[in-house]
């Protein structure tokens, strides 16, 4: 049965992506909405939207009972929970389950035995995918734990079972430093996870971090999208991912990915995932699944043509993939930047606020997945994502080129935000040459100033513009300008 009606539970661009898909196949969308998000896009892209409380996310987003109250009211029969927020609670799930409301994801089995790291692992290694060398069980006392790094051999880390996401986790040198990391990685599992369970891994020192789309649905078929490299992360908030990854081979994509679906199989996966590896030393080893769409999905969709949340609602549906494996091209290649408020010169704390005047860019290659406008106010209470910029190109050097231009023709004015990080980022030698890491932004140490760089030859630009009074004017007149001087820049640098 197809579905009719879905309730997004969810805000800012991703809501807006899945209406889009909502839209494009005559499904009606209900949007929820906290008090701080009266006045947000998502809530206007709906066909109703029903406000549900506070704005905490525990008093609103998170609030289930009042979730499945507008579901019923609103007569929706399905809910995507889109990412973070209820998006792999398997409570949740079940919750739907009982109810007879359509959960867009993987059955709260699946969603239980992913959110478990332990178990995942032990699920995945029995599944056939290789894994980090490590412990197959949770890890409670001193004597065990000094066993199994004896075993793997040092460093070592030390993870909360119920964690990922990298919360909790500390390095362990040598014997020496075993019990306190022990204690100390128990006491946040306890107090974040409400599960003191933790295990150990042997620790890979700056690996790529790797990570396949997967699509299951209710059939048993299995596939996937290929990869995307996540590396150019910061406090484990990925900054840039792009699709393929530069150190992935064709034999290794076919492989992997292979291994990879296979293994979704296995699980009776439905709906969207990620299985996600550490890629070291040209080898792959399993970290954990991600069971929900993930915000860099637009690269994915970008080199395959697949629309992903299109394949969720049809899979939730109960009909079959609409590709097959054999149909799956990898074209191209795209990169995401994610636009956040946050100030790159102090320490990426947090800007939300006003957005005074705003100008996204467009042309060929461009997509720009966003819940802002001109006027519009970043509420303080939420992650402080202002938009997403994805870049397609007919290879990883166009699609930088045609980042960099993008990026000169983005113009928020209002709150300070990460675009002089990605301009800096995207004119580095090492990752011109695809030579990344988890530590990439840690090691790379010229990033600041070259941050401070930009901003100093974009400064004359203003001053340029200040003439033009009109607001509309004024912007449109900035991003020319602006793509200008980045071409003299970049005619400049090559020469
Ligand atoms: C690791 C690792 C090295 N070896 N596992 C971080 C995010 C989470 N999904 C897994 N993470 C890591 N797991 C093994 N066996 C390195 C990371 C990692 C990391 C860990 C602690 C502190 C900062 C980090 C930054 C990047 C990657």
């Amino acid at each position: 049965m197809m579905i009719k009606k879905i309730l997004i539970a969810n805000r800012g661009e991703i809501a807006i992506r899945v209406m889009r898909a909502c839209r494009e196949m005559g499904i009606f969308s209900v949007a929820v909405y906290s008090d701080a998000d009266k006045e947000a896009l998502f809530v206007k892209y709906a066909d109703e939207a029903y406000g549900i409380g506070p704005p905490p996310a525990t008093a609103s987003y998170l609030n289930i009972p009042k979730v499945i109250e507008v579901a019923r009211e609103s007569g929706a029969d399905a809910i995507h929970p889109g990412y973070g927020f209820l998006a792999e609670n398997p409570k949740f799930a079940r919750t739907c389950e009982e109810e007879g409301i359509k959960f867009i994801g993987p059955s709260s089995r699946v969603l239980e035995l992913m959110g478990d790291k332990v178990t995942a692992r032990r699920e995945m290694k029995k599944a056939g995918v290789p894994v980090v060398p490590g412990t197959d069980e949770c890890v409670a006392e001193f004597a065990q734990a000094r066993d199994a790094a004896n075993r793997i051999g040092y460093p070592v880390i030390i993870k909360p079972s119920g964690g990922g996401g990298g919360i909790g986790m500390t390095i362990v040198a040598n014997e020496g430093e075993l019990a306190e990391a022990l204690e100390s990685t128990q006491a946040i599992a306890t107090t974040t996870f409400g599960l003191c369970d933790v295990y150990i891994e042997k620790y890979l020192s700056n690996p790529r971090h790797i990570e396949f789309q997967l699509l299951g649905d209710s059939k048993g078929n299995a596939i996937h999208l290929g990869e995307r490299e996540c590396s150019i992360q910061r406090r484990h908030q990925k900054l840039i991912e792009e699709s393929p990854s530069p150190a992935v081979t064709p034999a290794m994509r076919t492989k992997m990915g292979k291994i990879a679906a296979n293994a979704a199989r296995y699980v009776g996966y439905e709906g969207a995932g990620t299985m996600e590896f550490l890629f070291s030393n040209g080898r792959f080893y399993f970290l954990e699944v991600n069971a929900r769409v993930q915000v860099e999905h637009p690269v994915t969709e970008m080199v395959t043509g697949v629309d992903i949340v299109k394949e969720q609602i049809r899979i939730a549906s109960g009909l079959s993939l609409s590709i097959k494996q054999e149909d799956i091209r990898m074209n191209g290649s795209a990169i995401e930047c994610r636009i956040n408020a946050e100030d790159p010169l102090n320490d990426f704390v947090p800007t939300p606020g006003k957005i005074k005047s705003y100008h996204s860019p467009g042309g060929t290659g461009i997509r720009v997945d966003s819940g802002v406008y001109t006027s519009y106010t970043i509420p303080p209470f939420y992650d402080p994502m202002i938009s997403k910029l994805i870049v397609w190109g007919r290879d990883r050097s166009e699609a930088i080129k045609r980042m960099r231009r993008a990026l000169y023709e983005y113009i928020i004015v209002g709150i300070r935000n990460n675009i002089p990080f990605h301009k800096a980022v995207m004119e580095n030698p090492r990752f011109v040459k695809g030579d990344l890491g988890t530590h990439f932004i840690e090691k790379e140490t010229t990033l600041m100033e070259d941050m401070k760089r930009v901003m100093v030859r974009e400064k004359p630009l203003e001053e340029k513009l200040s003439h033009f009074v009109e607001e509309k004017k004024r912007i449109a007149a900035m991003a020319a300008v602006a793509a200008v001087a980045q071409m003299h820049h970049h005619t400049q640098s090559t020469q």
